[in-house]
């Protein structure tokens, strides 16, 4: 018989350690993939409840339910075990709280994961990406999530946060809990989305039950977590992957907002985009935008193949209205199951209008500490050039690529300068005949010239921003910021096809 012949198959890492192998159908080459998984951490009883209903809803995707892994930390044993099996369970701090909850002390939560550390480092060893997920307010949740973001961020891993605040009637006290957790978690995560609970009453009649109602909230999110998914995993026409995702998460503490609808047709989609987008989906949504600047923008259409490009481009054009100078990364995906109707799904981050007012006044002092200038005459020039914010952040650093050239400049014309006064004084010396005296000179300008030449200019800026203020960490940080955005920036990993930019696109030309 026949020996087979070996079909040798090259092994193509996309992640090296992380993610189980998977078979592609149509390429020998790339055989073996590895793929990121994305895992979902909930803390504390309300969040297992809202993964568990995420996890069903997943369940029921084959394309996307072996992509997924889902946590849930707690102290309380009984409601971990009330969790389908769907959901892996890690019980915290039972040798003192005996498998109870905390009975809403967040300091006694802080205490029991922070000594259980081992077991929440295990939750986030290898996976590099994580959706955690907290109903602020509740002691272990509220106490436990710092714990636990802090540690995904000193391994430099990314996550996202998604928190629900609690509804009105659970009283002053929950709120100012469930705020201090968001203020204290926010910095930990590259970006978070606040839920709130109370808004699930522009959705329900009187006589729904509370647990109905909590249900009702829980399904919202996971149907916009199921299309999230599906964005990130799906193949398609234009495609947005797990590297789009990064790039636009990437960043400290940014605001979120993720919404997947699916739209009967075409028409209704517009009729949606009538009036703001935003006001519109704001109504939509258990989430809340006023005010909210979006920067970077991650969408995804998902139609049958009769999806038109002028149906992309108008879409887009309603998107990009909110801000034209956001960055936008966008994909196209056919699924012929979708007959007329349309998905979109779209993830905006960015910042609060006051924020970035904030972070913009910070930059104008900064720049006139650099350039010497007074605060208004540094403003003044800003506003005057009307960019935009993402462009006054790359502006601030090609102001000091600017400062730097024109040091440069200045000493290079030193250099000639001081060569002219040395032929000068040779001439002179050849006149005169005083050696010493024009030796001494020439000495002395060749070492003024030197020294200029080779300070660097930076150090002389920096110099003076020390001189005349002294930086506060704050500072230190906003200008830490300030650079690895830019750099972000000049990554320039976003594409905006042409069609896109052309927002003029009105329904009168139709
Ligand atoms: N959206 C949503 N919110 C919930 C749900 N269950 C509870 N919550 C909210 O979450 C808050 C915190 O509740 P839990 O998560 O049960 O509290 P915990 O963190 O377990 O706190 P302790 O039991 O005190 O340790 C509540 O005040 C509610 O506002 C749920 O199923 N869905
Ligand atoms: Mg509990």
């Amino acid at each position: 018989m026949k020996a087979r012949r070996k079909i040798k198959t090259k092994k193509v890492k996309v992640l090296p350690k992380k993610g189980k192998k998977v078979k592609l159908k149509d390429s020998s080459e790339l055989e073996f993939v590895r793929l990121p998984y994305i895992r979902f951490i909930g803390v504390g009883g309300g969040a297992g409840s809202i993964l568990d209903e995420v996890s069903k809803y997943i369940s029921k995707n084959p394309k996307i339910k072996s992509k997924v892994e889902f946590y849930c930390i707690n102290s309380d044993r009984q409601a971990l075990k009330s969790l389908s099996s769907r959901v892996r369970k890690v019980l915290i701090g039972e040798k003192i709280t005996g498998g109870f909850g905390t009975g809403g002390d967040t300091k006694l939560a802080e205490q029991i994961a922070n000594q259980d550390i081992k077991k929440i480092e295990q939750v986030i060893d290898n996976r590099d990406f994580f959706v955690v997920v907290s109903c602020l307010g509740g002691g272990f949740s509220s106490g436990a999530l710092p714990v636990l973001l802090k540690n995904i961020k000193e391994k430099k891993k990314k996550s996202i946060g998604i928190f629900t605040m609690p509804f009105a009637f659970e009283g002053q006290k929950r709120m100012t809990v469930a705020k201090k957790a968001l203020n204290e978690a926010k910095d930990f995560v590259n970006a978070f989305t606040p839920i709130y609970n109370e808004k699930i009453f522009d959705f329900i009649d009187k006589n729904t039950p509370l647990t109905m109602a909590f249900s009702m909230i829980n399904r919202k999110l996971a149907e916009n977590l199921e299309g999230f998914l599906e964005m990130i995993y799906l193949p398609g026409l234009i495609n947005i992957d797990f590297a789009d995702l990064n790039t636009t998460v990437s960043g400290t503490g940014q605001l979120f907002y993720l919404y997947s609808i699916v739209f009967d047709d075409m028409a209704s989609l517009e009729k949606f985009s009538e009036s703001s987008f935003f006001v519109k989906i704001n109504k939509y949504s258990l989430q809340s935008h006023e005010k909210f600047v979006p920067e970077k923008i991650l969408f995804n259409i998902t139609a049958d193949e009769s999806l038109k490009l002028y149906d992309v481009s108008s879409i887009s054009n309603i998107i990009i209205r909110e801000n034209p100078r956001a960055k936008v990364i966008f994909g196209i995906s056919y699924n012929k199951k979708m007959k007329s109707k349309v998905r979109l799904t779209i993830i905006l981050v960015g910042r609060l209008k006051e924020v970035l007012n904030q972070a913009e006044k910070k930059k104008v002092e900064i720049i006139s500490q650099n350039s010497g200038e007074n605060l208004d005459t540094a403003k003044n020039k800003k506003e005057s050039n009307g960019a935009s914010k993402i462009e006054k952040v790359e502006k601030t650093k090609s102001k000091k690529q600017v400062d730097q050239k024109v040091k440069r400049k200045k000493a290079k014309n030193k250099k000639n300068q001081d060569k002219k006064t040395a032929k000068k004084v040779k001439v002179k010396k050849n006149k005169v005949g005083d050696k010493k005296e024009i030796k001494n000179k020439t000495a002395s300008i060749k070492r003024t010239s030197k020294k200029d030449l080779f300070q660097k200019p930076e150090a002389k800026i920096n110099k003076s921003i020390i001189q005349k203020k002294r930086r506060t960490p704050l500072d230190v940080k906003e200008i830490r910021e300030l650079e690895n955005k830019t750099i972000e920036e000049q990554e320039n990993k976003w594409d905006i096809p042409a069609f896109l930019l052309n927002n003029e696109v009105k329904k009168d030309d139709k």
